[in-house]
């Protein structure tokens, strides 16, 4: 089932809004460390248009980071760190969270993403 969402969103991202995948381009990367039951940092700030790779590391259980808007969702499970990259084209403030359920603090998993411009 993981690759069907994995597809659809790839589809989603495709229509036009933002790209993502794993491409070999240079530029920043933010590494985020999950655990439970918190995203750290918890918060990152990216910039329109930029190309950012998210390296993510997981130092328990398998989470996995699903931001909606940005066409993120990646399962990270402990040792096997995951890239991801993404390009936001448009500004705001979205909000990541943990996509696997991973305990009884699951639902406070959160990352938020501000795109400026
Ligand atoms: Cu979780």
């Amino acid at each position: 089932m993981q690759w069907m969402m994995a597809l659809t969103l790839a589809v989603l991202g495709g229509t036009g809004l933002l790209h993502t995948g794993n491409a070999q381009e240079t530029g920043r990367t933010i590494e985020i460390h999950a655990r439970r039951f918190s995203f750290e940092p918890a918060e990152i700030t990216l910039q329109k248009g930029e190309t950012v790779t998210l390296k993510l590391v997981s130092e328990d259980v398998a989470h996995s980071l699903v931001i909606k808007e940005l066409g993120v969702n990646r399962e990270v499970s402990k040792g096997h760190d995951q890239e991801v990259t993404v390009t936001p084209d448009k500004v705001g403030d979205f909000q990541g969270k943990c996509g696997r359920f991973c305990g009884s603090g699951h639902g406070s998993m959160k990352l938020t993403v501000h795109v400026k411009e």
